[in-house]
């Protein structure tokens, strides 16, 4: 791969954003007049997997590691314990995000992060600004990742702009948004095929606080009772990521989307720190957190200001 054409991506353990928005900043770059490819850094979840089938596309390339001098341009993250391993190497020419700022650099570079629900509500500001024309095809991976990372606009990250973005989408796309949204959801909750190491490891990221390490992992479904069946394997496959990666928390939130709850299972040396952070007390390392569906928002901010 050519260290000259721009690489475009998202975090590891990518979501439906991440994909979608690095194929439209991959498209808004090349429609511009620059040599960019979306590439991703781990597999497809199934809400991803629906979105690719319905528009009968293929999953962008997955690449593992970066050449040195590789030109990037990252969207939906911007902190390096969730980008690609040697991201410290590449030439980062652009960022993209709507997550809080964790980046540095010593060159001047586009920077664009807005506080909304969604990367791509950034992006369609983009192409507008642009006058780069929004396809049926484009339109459809918006709003695809806008209903995921808003939960269909539940989520106290969406804002008003997100929603009457996605409603322009809508129109573009030709899609109802309740009856598109739902079934994109609901395949997203679909675990069936997979491990519990690999559940966990669907929607998890890495941070980092005063040399402390942790980790948040999410999961969305319509029904706690059925995930909470397995919690013993979870908490397997938790303690074992626990040890090889020196954790000092792992939480694991499974997200009802349907009641906008989320129920916890936190382990290791500073899981009482949800306690803290949430009033609740831990049963057997589980809590439900009433009303409490944003990782970023509702999840991230907390366990930073009580982690000690
Ligand atoms: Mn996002």
């Amino acid at each position: 791969m050519s260290i000259n054409k721009t690489l475009v991506f998202g975090h590891k353990n990518p979501d439906t954003d991440t994909i979608m928005s690095s194929i439209v900043m991959a498209n808004l770059e090349n429609q511009l007049g620059n040599s960019a490819k979306a590439v991703r850094l781990g597999n497809i979840n199934k809400e991803t997997e629906y979105v690719l089938n319905y528009l009968n596309i293929e999953a962008p390339e997955l690449v593992s590691a970066l050449e040195d001098g590789q030109n990037v341009i990252l969207v939906d993250h911007n902190e390096a314990t969730q980008s690609a391993d040697n991201i410290a190497n590449a030439n980062v020419q652009k960022v993209v995000d709507h997550h809080a700022l964790n980046f540095s650099v010593s060159t001047p570079i586009y920077y664009r992060a807005e506080p909304v629900g969604c990367t791509a509500t950034v992006l369609y500001k983009m192409y507008k600004e642009h006058d780069v024309e929004i396809t049926k095809n484009i339109a459809t991976m918006m709003l695809s990742a806008i209903i995921s990372d808003t939960l269909l606009f539940k989520s106290p990250t969406c804002t008003a702009e997100d929603k009457a973005i996605a409603e322009k989408l809508a129109k573009i796309a030709e899609v109802d948004c309740g009856i598109y949204g739902t079934d994109l959801l609901k395949a997203g909750t679909d675990l069936s095929d997979y491990t519990p190491e690999q559940i966990i490891n669907i929607d998890s990221k890495l941070f980092e606080k005063d040399g402390k390490k942790f980790k948040i992992a999410q999961i969305n479904t319509a029904d706690l009772d059925s995930v909470f069946k397995n919690k013993v394997y979870f908490e397997a496959a938790i303690n074992d990521e626990i040890k090889k990666d020196n954790l000092d928390l792992y939480m694991f939130a499974a997200t009802d989307i349907i009641n906008s709850n989320s129920k916890v299972i936190t382990l290791g040396n500073d899981s009482k720190v949800v306690e803290k952070a949430y009033g609740v007390t831990l049963d057997d390392n589980t809590a439900l957190l009433e009303n409490v569906v944003s990782r970023k928002k509702q999840m991230l901010p907390k366990i930073l200001e009580n982690l000690d």
